[in-house]
């Protein structure tokens, strides 16, 4: 993996509980429309939630990954926070798989990342093709240049297993029916998934716990910035790119700075120096249960992580409903 940029200033490191409270309220919020089939209500939720707890946070932060260009909240370049603390970029996701929560699938997140000015990537509203793979492999073994069957077989390699051992992780849309046919003839397992490929990312970075191995083919690519932030704290290995295949998204592209389309992005690229990164389960889902609303009491769990440090804290809350 790339080495760490140079840290001008680092985030202050007490903003990691409070980018935790933020992603918890978002969460909460969103767990009320679990399963109601309803996925504008239970995104609105969670962007009211994380919109209003972010508000009373010190920060001078300003939005760069959001809800959008003209969202009402949290768009693109919204200035959030009391504006009373440090200047931060803030990359939300307030309900990252909002067809999961509709359908109480698994891995519905409430998503947050902060890092330094200048920091996070710009993107457009398009997709981004994307290859992500844990820690403690060789800088470059996989690269979104090679063939789906060459990085498979060079993650192998490196892992010392046989080609069929390694399991792969897709999200499970028509536009992956090549991929997926060339990983079967592999004899690799597939693990689709429905939604939510930032729980991929971090599916794949944390391989011994959740046994995939490495994440591959396209999604949001506001989802590939926050799991860059993710990546750059748990230390793997990601690339992303660009897809512009409309007039429209070329054009957004440019205006963001993005002359070479062609530009592969890794993880430092795309999430440099300082980044805070949380997360919260709505959902159950392989590594973060979701929120548990009892008569007394909500229970959340939560993995926030910093990328100077390396920290990666678990954390599950109770939070009394009587008061
Ligand atoms: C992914 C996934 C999101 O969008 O980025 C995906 O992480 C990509 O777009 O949860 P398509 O759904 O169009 O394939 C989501 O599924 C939904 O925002
Ligand atoms: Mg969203
Ligand atoms: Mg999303």
């Amino acid at each position: 993996m790339a080495q760490s940029a140079p840290v001008q200033a680092k985030v202050d490191g007490n903003l990691t509980l409070e980018i935790a409270r933020i992603t918890e309220r978002a969460a909460i919020a969103a767990a009320g429309w679990r399963g109601r089939g309803d996925e504008m209500r239970a995104d609105q939720a969670a962007v009211e939630a994380m919109h209003l707890a972010l508000s009373h946070i010190d920060i001078a932060g300003t939005v760069v990954i959001g809800e959008g260009r003209n969202a009402p909240l949290l768009g693109f370049e919204e200035a959030v926070g009391t504006g009373k603390g440090p200047d931060i970029e803030v990359a939300v996701d307030p309900l990252e798989g909002v067809t999961g929560c509709a359908k109480n699938l698994s891995d519905s997140l409430s998503v947050m990342a902060f890092a330094e000015r200048g920091a996070l990537l710009r993107v457009p509203d398009a997709y981004m093709e994307k290859i992500a793979i844990g820690p403690g492999y060789p800088d470059g073994i996989v690269d979104l240049d090679k063939t789906a069957t060459e990085n498979v077989a060079a993650l192998a390699k490196a892992k010392g297993v046989a080609t069929a051992d390694i399991v792969t992780c897709v999200l499970d849309r028509p536009r992956h029916a090549a991929l997926i046919a060339e990983l079967r003839d592999l004899g690799v397992a597939v693990k689709l998934l429905p939604d939510g490929d930032i729980a991929a990312v971090i599916h794949a970075a944390n391989s011994d716990d959740t046994g995939i191995d490495i994440y591959l083919g396209s999604g949001g690519a506001q989802e590939g910035v926050l799991a860059a932030a993710a990546m750059r704290c748990m230390g793997g290995q990601m690339q992303g790119r660009l897809i512009l295949d409309t007039p429209d998204k070329r054009a957004q592209a440019r205006e963001m700075g993005h002359s070479d389309p062609t530009t592969k992005f890794s993880a430092l690229d795309m999430a440099k120096g300082d980044v805070l990164f949380a997360a919260t389960g709505v959902t159950d889902g392989s590594l973060l249960r979701g929120v548990k609303l009892m008569p007394r009491k909500i229970v959340t769990s939560s993995v926030v992580m910093r990328s100077w440090s390396h920290t990666i804290r678990w954390i599950t809350a109770e939070h009394g409903r009587s008061g």
